[in-house]
């Protein structure tokens, strides 16, 4: 026997990811639900090489599932995972709201796996912000090794970590560089993102920094080690799916770019690419549907004392969402913390 589950958010970019990776992975379920809000009932999403109609979230017995694999947005979250979770179903949320309740185990499960037995307080475990997720699957081993006293990161992320319709004005955009009347002017974004860099991610903060750059911070903090110091700069670049950065770490101990480069080769879920030639690095559309995240470009930095650059990148909605979730449903399953261990 297998465990029930429920996708909310199916139509989404990442819900739909989610239901690709749950097939791809061949996850021990015997049903599978996708669920959006009314104005999607009975649309039809791919799970494997079937089409599953969309459930309406408000009317869906949640008592009869084990999981719920949630990405509807934070207001969806705020008001429909305490609900869930009180049926008894785990809320896997991909959404901020409930990251930094201390209460709520936030994971990525190849840096903090065992943290997620906390989710019983409220049935709850949050899944990092996407760029996140791939910096602290790098961040960790190297800390473990030479214990991290800062890092300075800057991102480069695709348009399809604002969605669908960010998505779709990029292409819009392109096109009407060229083709007269499709329109250039921006909607979704706060500026052209065609051929353009846009260094705003989320709203302004009242220290100058935005809110992705601020969750990168308190999020490396909870997941990883309060006492890293990080500061961040996070850039829109018009790339469709795929998230870069550029990182460099102050460590309290020496490690050399070959120590690091031989540590990161042996640990999970990372993909070194490091050739010092031309080309010899991973891009962007090279990570794209890809479960890797890839650390290329591993050198000294020697501005400081013990330091490290180097350069990330991974599919945003893959490690970054979809992915990590679905990762944090079999770390439950693993470690026998289900309550009706299947
Ligand atoms: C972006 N990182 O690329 C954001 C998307 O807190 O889950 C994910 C926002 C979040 O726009």
């Amino acid at each position: 026997m297998g465990y029930k589950v429920a996708v909310v958010g199916a139509t989404g970019n990442v819900g739909r990811e989610m239901l690709n990776v749950l097939a791809e992975r061949e996850f021990p379920a015997d049903e599978v639900y996708a669920i959006a809000s009314r104005r999607s009932v009975g649309t039809e999403v791919s799970f494997g090489d079937r089409e599953l109609k969309c459930h309406d979230l408000e009317q869906f017995d949640f008592s009869k599932v084990d999981f719920c694999l949630m990405s509807a947005g934070s207001a969806v979250s705020k008001e429909w995972s305490p609900k869930i979770g009180a049926k008894g179903c785990i809320v896997i949320d991909n959404s901020s709201y409930w990251r930094y309740d201390q209460d709520v185990p936030l994971i990525v499960p190849e840096v903090n796996a065992a943290a997620v037995a906390g989710y019983t307080k409220k049935n709850i475990v949050a899944n990092p912000n996407c760029s996140t997720a791939q910096l602290v699957v790098v961040l960790k081993p190297l800390h473990d090794a030479a214990k991290i006293k800062r890092v300075v990161v800057s991102t480069y992320q695709s348009v399809s970590g604002a969605g669908k319709e960010a998505m779709d004005e990029l292409w819009r955009q392109t096109k009407g560089i060229y083709v007269p009347g499709q329109g250039v002017e921006p909607s979704k974004f706060p500026k052209q993102i065609a051929f353009n860099c846009i260094p705003q991610i989320d709203v302004f903060m009242e220290d100058g920094y935005t809110k992705e750059e601020w969750k990168m911070m308190v999020e490396t903090k909870k997941i990883l080690d309060p006492a890293i110091k990080l500061t961040a700069t996070c850039v829109r670049v018009p790339v469709f799916v795929g998230h870069s950065e550029a990182v460099t770490i102050e460590f309290e101990k020496a490690i050399s770019p070959e120590e690091a480069r031989a540590i990161l080769r042996e640990s999970p879920g990372i993909m070194v690419v490091d050739k010092r030639e031309p080309g010899g690095y991973v891009t962007p559309v090279e990570a794209a549907g890809e479960y890797a995240t890839y650390v290329s470009r591993i050198r000294e930095d020697a501005t400081v004392e013990n330091g490290l650059s180097l350069w990330v990148v991974s599919d945003n909605l893959l490690k970054g969402a979809a992915l990590n979730t679905v990762q944090i449903a079999e770390t439950l399953i693993n470690r026998k913390l289900m309550p009706n261990a299947a």
